[in-house]
C-alpha cells in the first residue's frame, strides 16, 4: 500500500502528486491537519515538510528525494533522461524551481486581503471537528505568514524572483509553450516548474483554482503572466502532460 502524506493547497505536494500519477502508481492520501502535522511527520521521515511518501516498508520525505525515489523504483514513464548531460540539466532546474516554490508561496500569501477562500481550499478536506477547525483560522493564518516570512519587502523580492524564473521558461524553450525545458520530451523539470508555479495559474481542477477576490492590482499582474509566454506554457503542461488517476 502507498500513502502520500499531504497538505492539498502543498505545491510541493502537488508536483508529487503529479510525478505518481505520471507513473501510473496507485495511492491513497492522508491529508495531514496544517501545524499539528509536525508530530507525524517527524515521527514518519524525521522532517517539518510535506509531502511524505510511504510505500509498503520505505518512507520518503521532501518531494525531490521523493523523485529521485520513484525514478529508481519505477523506471517506466521515467522524468529523467537517459542521457548523462541532460540529465543534470534537469536536476538542476528542479533545484531551482523547487527554491521558486518558495517565492511563489510568499508572493501568493502576499496578496492575500480576503483569507475567506484560501481557508477554504486550506481546511476543506478535514471535518469541522468540535469547531475546533474553524477556531485555527487565524492561528493558521498567522502561522503561515510567520513561517513563510510573509513580510512587504520580503514579497516584493519574491515577485521580482518569481518574473526572473518565468524568464528563464521562456528563453529554455525559445517562447514556444509547445516545448520543453531539457531535450523532447516531458521530464521532471516540467514538472517541478508546472506545479510549483501553480498555485498563481491556478489551472482547473488544482485547489488554487478556488482562491479568489484579489485586488485590482494583483489581478492585473496576473492577468499579465498568464498572456505571457510562461503562462501560457505552464497551463499548457497542466491541459496536456498532467495526467490524473
Ligand atoms: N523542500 C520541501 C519543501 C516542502 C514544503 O515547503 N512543504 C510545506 C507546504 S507547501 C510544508 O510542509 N510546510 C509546513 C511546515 O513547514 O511546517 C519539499 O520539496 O518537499
Amino acid at each position: 500500500m502507498r500513502t502520500l502524506y499531504q497538505f492539498p493547497i502543498s505545491h510541493y505536494c502537488e508536483k508529487t502528486r503529479w510525478h505518481l500519477d505520471h507513473k501510473g502508481l496507485a495511492y491513497q492520501v492522508d491529508d495531514l491537519f496544517p501545524g499539528l502535522h509536525r508530530l507525524q511527520s517527524r515521527r514518519l521521515a524525521g522532517i517539518d515538510t510535506l509531502p511524505i511518501l510511504r510505500d509498503g516498508a520505505e518512507v520518503v520525505g521532501d518531494s525531490s528525494t521523493i523523485a529521485l525515489y520513484l525514478e529508481q523504483h519505477y523506471p517506466n514513464a521515467p522524468l529523467l533522461p537517459a542521457d548523462a548531460e541532460q540529465r543534470t540539466a534537469v536536476l538542476e532546474l528542479e533545484e531551482h524551481f523547487d527554491r521558486m516554490g518558495v517565492h511563489v508561496r510568499r508572493w501568493l500569501y502576499g496578496q492575500i486581503r480576503d483569507w475567506r477562500t484560501v481557508m477554504l481550499a486550506m481546511l476543506k478536506p478535514y471535518r469541522p471537528l468540535f469547531g475546533l477547525r474553524d477556531a485555527m483560522k487565524p492561528v493558521l493564518r498567522n502561522g503561515v505568514l510567520r513561517l513563510y516570512g510573509v513580510t512587504p519587502p520580503r514579497v516584493e523580492k519574491s515577485r521580482l524572483e518569481l518574473l526572473e524564473g518565468l524568464k528563464l521558461i521562456e528563453q529554455l524553450t525559445d517562447n514556444d509553450p509547445a516545448r520543453y525545458l531539457v531535450g523532447e520530451r516531458l521530464s521532471l523539470a516540467d514538472i517541478a516548474a508546472a506545479a510549483l508555479y501553480a498555485p498563481i495559474f491556478t489551472p482547473a481542477g488544482t485547489p488554487w483554482a478556488e482562491i479568489s477576490g484579489h485586488d485590482g492590482e494583483t489581478q492585473g499582474f496576473l492577468d499579465e503572466l498568464h498572456a505571457r509566454p510562461a503562462g501560457q506554457w505552464i497551463m499548457r503542461r497542466y491541459a496536456e502532460d498532467r495526467a490524473r488517476r
